[in-house]
């Protein structure tokens, strides 16, 4: 299962533009009535060093799922409240917010202010939140007439998620111990997902930022969350050209080394907790997302079933020494080809050969 986002924001500030620099898609911008689907490949660098040694028939990325839903509006009035339930199953928000000026754009509100504008669409999740959470209670509190004592503990914690959100804050943020969480896992809570905040300024911005977005990042300081500032529309302009060094030209003309997408996918990985590991071989050179902390079997999981079930050991090399060493082979002769059981933890850049048999 790839990782998933779900890019929110209020109408006009910029979602489908970034999807589509994320993506390739060309989603019409502009009022969006639908949801928009794609998948965005993983940037890594890695992958294409360790093929310098392997020339392998392909290399294939590992990737993200992004869903792109219809601007959210106060009171359930805009398109986008009717598709929330897109963005239930995914594992992090995307949220844009309007920082550029441009009189072409018209701006539901009538005016440019990012401050705002999250608070209008926080509020939506929130909303929306407290009509599941509430429904759950009142499920819980018919188990517990019948005795059920895990409801009654259920019922409480759902309680405290209640009050939480009364108080307009996010279920993220709620007193909650880890262990309660199960009690909500059921019910997706929007504002419970982890958030990565975009401020989607004008070209000359794209750099460092505006008024908007400073005045943005200072408001969400609190949150400890990442906020990105990145320019959707010369980048979609420039995602869209045909060739890799028109494309780098003009991104160096506007300032930046890397597509904004390259580190809204990096800022991704980290508020997840993610990770990357490699499999080599002649048909392919590939990388495979994994939770940082899983084990040898469980990463191998994450390639089959078959290979997790039947796990006997892996073969590790380190991404490092592979590029210094250039082969398995020269690897396996300094000594830095490692034979790792079940209990090994994965770390960011092993290269695995997972022996199994079933
Ligand atoms: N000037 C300028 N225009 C932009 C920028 N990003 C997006 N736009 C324009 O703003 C308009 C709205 O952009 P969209 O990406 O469709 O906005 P959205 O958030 O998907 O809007 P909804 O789908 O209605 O919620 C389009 O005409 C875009 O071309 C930007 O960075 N600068
Ligand atoms: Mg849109």
């Amino acid at each position: 299962m790839p990782l998933k986002c779900g890019i929110i924001g209020v109408s006009g500030s910029g979602k489908t533009t970034l999807f589509n620099c994320a993506s390739g898609h060309r989603a019409e911008p502009g009022a969006g009535v639908r949801a928009n689907m794609g998948s965005v490949t993983v940037p890594d660098k890695r992958l294409y060093e360790i093929d310098k040694f392997i020339r392998s028939a392909k290399i294939v990325p590992t990737t993200v799922e992004m869903v792109d839903i219809p601007g959210l509006a106060k009171g359930g009035t805009g398109i986008g409240n009717q598709f929330l339930a897109e963005i239930r199953n995914v594992d992090a928000l995307i949220h844009v917010v309007r920082c550029f000026d441009d009189p072409m754009v018209p701006h539901p509100e009538g005016s440019v202010d990012p401050v705002r504008d999250k608070e209008i669409v926080d509020l939506e999740l929130q909303i929306r939140d407290l009509e599941s959470v509430e429904k759950k209670i009142q499920r819980l509190e018919r188990q517990v007439k019948n005795g059920d004592k895990d409801a009654k503990r259920g019922a409480e914690v759902l309680h405290i998620y209640k009050e939480h959100l009364e108080s307009l804050k996010p279920a993220r943020t709620a007193p909650v111990h880890a262990e309660d969480k199960k009690y909500i896992a059921d019910i997706f809570l929007l504002s419970d997902k982890p958030v990565l905040y975009v401020c989607n300024v004008d070209e000359k911005s794209a750099v460092s930022g505006n008024d908007y977005s400073s005045r943005f990042a200072a408001s969400v300081a609190g949150e400890r969350a990442e906020v990105l500032v990145i320019a959707a529309g010369i980048e979609s302009d420039i995602a869209a050209l045909e060739s890799a060094e028109d494309r780098e030209a003009f991104l160096a003309d506007a300032g930046l080394g890397e597509p904004g997408v390259n580190r809204l996918v990096r800022a991704a990985y980290h508020l997840l907790d993610l990770q990357v590991f490699f499999t080599a071989g002649p048909k392919e050179v590939r990388a495979w997302t994994i939770n940082r902390g899983m084990t040898a079997p469980q990463a191998a999981g994450v390639i089959h079933s078959d290979l997790e079930r039947g796990f006997i050991r892996s073969e590790v090399m380190k991404y490092d020494d592979f590029i210094r060493l250039g082969s398995e082979h020269a690897c396996r002769d300094a000594g830095k080809l490692m034979v790792e059981g079940k209990n090994y933890v994965v770390q960011d850049g092993d290269i695995l050969h997972i022996r199994f048999n079933v």
